[in-house]
């Protein structure tokens, strides 16, 4: 049972709340995120009916057509608007109690150029413009306004890190304290994570895909694209995962009645994904032509380094657990688990996150191994794979946080009441993606296909086989559904909710933890190294595509 003042009515120490324009700067962040979230999660229901073959989509709307909003929606939008608002809010909190005006003003500009690249490459989906799916691969043409959209939300992204960079330096510069706070730190490493990846997608959405769209070139040379993409894409993941760590390293241990286990262990782990994430993307070509074995290889060795933070980070959440659970008293090897506030919404939802991660996980290191990655890839298994990632682990922390940060920003409480629903909602939402992304690991075993239309490829036998599988796909998208109903529903009581005072859930260090080595600041050091490995991974293989991966391509149109 979940006690009232369990739920955060205490003020946090030192902090007045939140200033009114930082508040709407996070809250429009956070409601562009969650609008983004259902309207890709109606897409996925009505794709998901498709595929289990239940029904036939009315008026002209086209399967991939709405694969495409899906994946652009939820993939691509919710998270990097939700992610930017948290940060933003948390930088206020951390650094001084609110933004500074430059920062902020970084901020809303960010916001505004998102948000309308967002809505011009809606309409264009909508309007069968850009049906060329969330990866957008050549020579799949889109409207050339559909690449400029992605354009304005790369760019805008850029700005509102540099407002968070922005503050940190000020802070660092204005503050006594040697070290910066812990949530500080890890937003400063996730946006420069993040401004070195989106340089593999700007560099080919504005080199190669805006001049061939356009027809001031004819051909646009594939491989290249697509390994740029990847350069992209893969670190991509991990700008979603990032912010997820903050929620487990950072609010997870408060709200259970702990302290973060190690301030250096959390910041060493980020430290290590700003060196292993971005020179990694090969795992996502492993099975593509012109990349020579050998670099192939070299980016698995890599993509295996880089699932040590991961590691790192279970190790830490399995300490803070069990090192809380003692201090409450709890005895025996898994005592622990009984002293977990298992009626918090603000721990259900991150910690149900943290139980997908470990066969999204394991799914990963799968796909990542070369000879296992000839049977999955471009299977269901791999859709599977980022939906217990993306979609649950990531998906299911941030909707913990949306129960107590909305009610922060806006000077509410979460009531019992909401705090009940919440747990009906992540509950849901467990259950709808635990039927669906099962389903589809095994199916994906089977060899059906990714990104298909309905088909049972002329009554294939084996085709046959697989529709009891996409049926419970169909089944668990509806579920999952239902809990975006139920989170609508959320926010509308959250708005209406009591007002009062929320608090904004940072746990502190232990007193017991090892102090931090100052070094794990030297961001220079870390991106020179950084620097360092993407050029070995990359140069090589990249000269041989600029050298040898043929004519190029013209434009097709394919739906
Ligand atoms: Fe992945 C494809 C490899 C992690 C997302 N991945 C994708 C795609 C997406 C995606 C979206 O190597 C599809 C892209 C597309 O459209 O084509 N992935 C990996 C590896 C990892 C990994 C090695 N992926 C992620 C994360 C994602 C994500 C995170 C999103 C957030 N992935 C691949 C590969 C492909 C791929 C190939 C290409 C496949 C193909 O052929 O196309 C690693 O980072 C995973 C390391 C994680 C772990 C788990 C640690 C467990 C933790 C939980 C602890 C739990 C606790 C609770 C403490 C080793 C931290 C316990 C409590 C109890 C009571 C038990
Ligand atoms: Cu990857």
């Amino acid at each position: 049972m979940i006690q009232a003042n369990a739920v955060g009515l205490s003020a946090s120490r030192g902090f007045a709340g939140f200033a009114r324009n930082d508040s709407s700067l996070v809250m429009s962040h956070v409601l562009f995120a969650y609008a983004a979230l259902f309207i890709g999660g109606l897409a996925g229901l009505l794709q998901g009916l498709v595929r289990g073959g239940l029904i036939t989509l009315p008026g002209g709307i086209g399967y991939y057509q709405l694969l495409t909003a899906h994946g652009v929606l939820m993939a691509l939008i919710f998270t990097t608007f939700f992610i930017i608002g948290f940060l933003y809010s948390g930088v206020a909190r951390t650094m001084g109690g609110k933004l500074l005006p430059a920062a902020s003003s970084l901020g809303w500009a960010g916001f505004i150029l998102m948000a309308a690249g967002t809505l011009i490459g809606t309409v264009l989906i909508l309007l069968d413009q850009a049906t060329v799916l969330y990866t957008f691969y050549a020579p799949m043409k889109a409207s050339p306004w559909f690449y400029v959209a992605l354009a304005l939300v790369v760019v805008g992204s850029w700005l509102s890190g540099y407002g968070i960079f922005y503050q940190y330096r000020q802070w660092k510069k204005t503050s006594s304290e040697k070290l910066s706070p812990l949530f500080a730190f890890m937003a400063v490493a996730t946006m420069l994570l993040w401004q070195i990846a989106t340089l593999g997608v700007a560099a080919t959405v504005l080199f190669q895909f805006i001049p061939w769209s356009f027809g001031w070139v004819e051909t646009i040379n594939v491989m290249i694209s697509r390994t740029l993409f990847w350069y992209f894409g893969h670190p991509l993941v991990y700008f979603w995962l990032l912010p997820t760590y903050m929620v487990w390293y950072l609010v997870v241990p408060k709200v259970i009645g702990g302290k973060v286990f190690s301030d250096a262990l959390a910041r060493l782990a980020f430290v290590l994904f700003i060196m292993f994430s971005v020179p990694v993307g090969f795992h996502h070509q492993l099975m593509e032509p012109a990349i020579s074995p050998f670099w192939k290889y070299v980016q698995v060795i890599l993509t295996f380094m880089v699932v040590v933070p991961s590691l790192m980070t279970a190790f830490a959440m399995f300490a803070t657990f069990e090192v809380t659970g003692r201090e409450k008293g709890a005895k025996g090897l898994f005592g622990w688990l009984k002293k977990l506030p298992w009626g918090d919404v603000r721990f259900f939802g991150p910690f149900m996150g943290m139980l997908f991660f470990i066969p999204g996980g394991a799914g990963g290191l799968i796909n990542a191994s070369n000879q296992m990655n000839a049977l999955v890839h471009n299977t269901l298994f791999v859709t599977g794979h980022f939906h217990m990632t993306v979609a649950s682990t990531v998906a299911l922390t941030f909707m913990g946080v949306l129960y107590w940060l909305v009610p922060a920003l806006t000077n509410r409480v979460l009531t019992p009441r909401i705090n009940r629903l919440g747990m009906w909602q992540v509950g849901i939402w467990t259950l709808g993606m635990v039927i669906m992304s099962v389903a589809m690991h095994i199916v994906g075993l089977f060899g059906a296909p990714r990104r298909t239309n309905y088909t049972t490829y002329f009554d294939n036998p084996a085709a046959q086989d697989w529709v009891p599988y996409q049926v419970a796909m169909a089944v668990g998208g509806t579920i999952l559904f239902i809990s975006l109903l139920v989170l609508v529903y959320n926010m509308i009581l959250l708005f209406r909710a009591p007002k009062g005072t929320t608090e904004y859930v940072l746990a502190e260090t232990s007193a017991d933890a090892h102090p931090t080595p100052p070094i794990l600041e030297r961001w220079g050091l870390w991106v020179f190294i950084l620097v360092v490995l993407v050029l070995a991974a990359y140069t090589i293989p990249f000269m041989d595509l600029l050298n040898t991966s043929g004519p190029g391509s013209k434009p097709w149109v394919t739906w």
